[in-house]
């Protein structure tokens, strides 16, 4: 496994367009499906012969042991072009986001062949494009489903935006835009993108610095930022930095790099968030208002050369990370564990790794890390979203780093010890 093999961000390949879609197999009302021999071509020797490791040709499911459980991977749906974030509808029907623009739905365990939103346009590329999703807290009555994306510009720069539609049952209806960041660039990396509602009902969002470092220390702009908006993308009044002539409003938290995941606790409600590092210094982060998280001044990584990008890992005003990883593992969306199908992992903190391709199930005691343990290590795909299912088990969305439409989500469900 070749981590952070070329400069730039370990997080995607900027410039890289959208691949072709390629017909669905698990569809449930698809067309005519292409031969299963013809996909098998297209998707090449090498992910045939994976297949064939992993034995899904005899139509078993590969198992893993744990530390404290084994568990098989089952495939709920594949065919998916980078699908980026994913939520349960009530019943338990899925939506997920593809990178390129499509939101799709898994209904009784099938993805129907159709996107189910009609979506302001996506500027999608690098790593832009469609990237979360998320059901409001009330969303028994208020039906309210959040979108973040890359928003592009007349003048062919970008940023990071959120939209709100309506859920009618089939469809997400009446989606516009409710804010639009202050972080606009020609650069096709770390937009950030991962939303969570806490319980008060306020909406947090992360921004990528962008490509310009420097600024995750400007608060005049939103690069390199967690925000907290209203649900509908007002300010809130009583935001950190309400009423600073050199600072953005909407801040929340200041000197984060690229927030992939962000996952509330379930039992203290606290935020808690990972960014991408440069080359190493993956970090795990409590969100606490008003705080600076360091990026650039402080940082366990260095540049993606290897050269020192900062004398500095601690620093007066700045915020420590809760854990750090050296070598990087490219965190993605993270989870906390409620379930019952694993009673040993109740607790942890799962964190998706890209080029770690693995899900590090943490232990923490309280604010502290206690340890972790690699799930997924040797099934060997990109994790690029970790939920927890409220059937008890865990699910994720994996990706193919080129874009190749071979992207799943997964389920990992108990499996006997052999
Ligand atoms: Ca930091």
């Amino acid at each position: 496994m070749a981590l952070h093999s070329s400069h730039g961000a370990h997080d995607g390949r900027p410039g890289r367009g959208p691949a072709p879609r390629r017909p669905v197999r698990s569809a449930r009302s698809a067309p005519a499906p292409v031969s299963r021999g013809l996909r098998w071509t297209a998707l090449g020797l090498g992910a045939l012969v994976g297949l064939l490791a992993a034995g899904t040709l005899l139509g078993q499911e590969p198992v893993f042991h744990g530390e404290d459980h084994a568990y098989r991977v089952v495939t709920v749906a594949d065919g998916l072009q980078n699908p980026w974030g994913m939520q349960f509808l009530p019943g338990g029907d899925i939506l997920l986001t593809e990178r390129p623009g499509r939101v799709r739905l898994i209904r009784d365990g099938a993805l129907l062949p159709d996107p189910v939103a009609d979506l302001p346009e996506i500027g999608a590329g690098g790593q832009g494009g469609l990237l979360d999703i998320l059901l409001h807290p009330e969303f028994g009555t208020n039906r309210f489903v959040y979108l973040s994306y890359a928003k592009l510009r007349a003048d062919g720069e970008r940023t990071t935006a959120v939209a709100r539609g309506s859920w009618d049952g089939n469809r997400i209806t009446g989606i516009r835009e409710i804010f639009a960041a202050e972080a606009w660039s020609d650069r096709g990396a770390h937009f950030g993108g991962r939303m969570v509602i806490d319980a008060d009902g306020y909406l947090f969002l992360a921004l990528g610095d962008r490509g310009y470092m420097d600024e995750s220390q400007n608060l005049r702009n939103h690069i390199g930022t967690i925000l907290r908006l209203h649900d509908d993308g007002r300010v809130p009044s009583d935001n950190p930095f309400v009423g600073r002539e050199d600072a953005l409003p909407e801040i929340w938290t200041y000197g984060n790099r690229n927030g992939q995941g962000m996952a509330i606790h379930p039992e203290t409600g606290e935020i808690w968030q990972n960014e991408h590092g440069p080359r190493g210094g993956d970090e795990i982060n409590l969100v606490r208002p008003g705080l600076n998280y360091g990026w650039p001044v402080i940082s366990y990584g260095i540049n993606y050369d290897g050269s020192v990008l900062t004398e500095h890992t601690h620093m007066e005003g700045m915020e420590q990370p809760v854990h750090h990883w050296t070598p990087s593992i490219a965190t993605s969306g993270k989870a906390f564990y409620t379930g019952d199908a694993f009673p040993a992992w109740r607790g942890s903190m799962l964190v998706g790794g890209l080029a770690g391709t693995q899900i590090a199930r943490v232990t923490l005691n309280g604010h502290s890390y206690v340890g972790e343990e690699t799930l997924l290590s040797d099934y060997g795909e990109r994790i690029r979203d970790v939920r927890d299912g409220p059937d008890g088990f865990i699910y994720a969305l994996t990706e193919n780093r080129a874009g190749e439409p071979v992207g799943k989500v997964i389920r990992l469900e108990p499996a006997a010890h052999d």
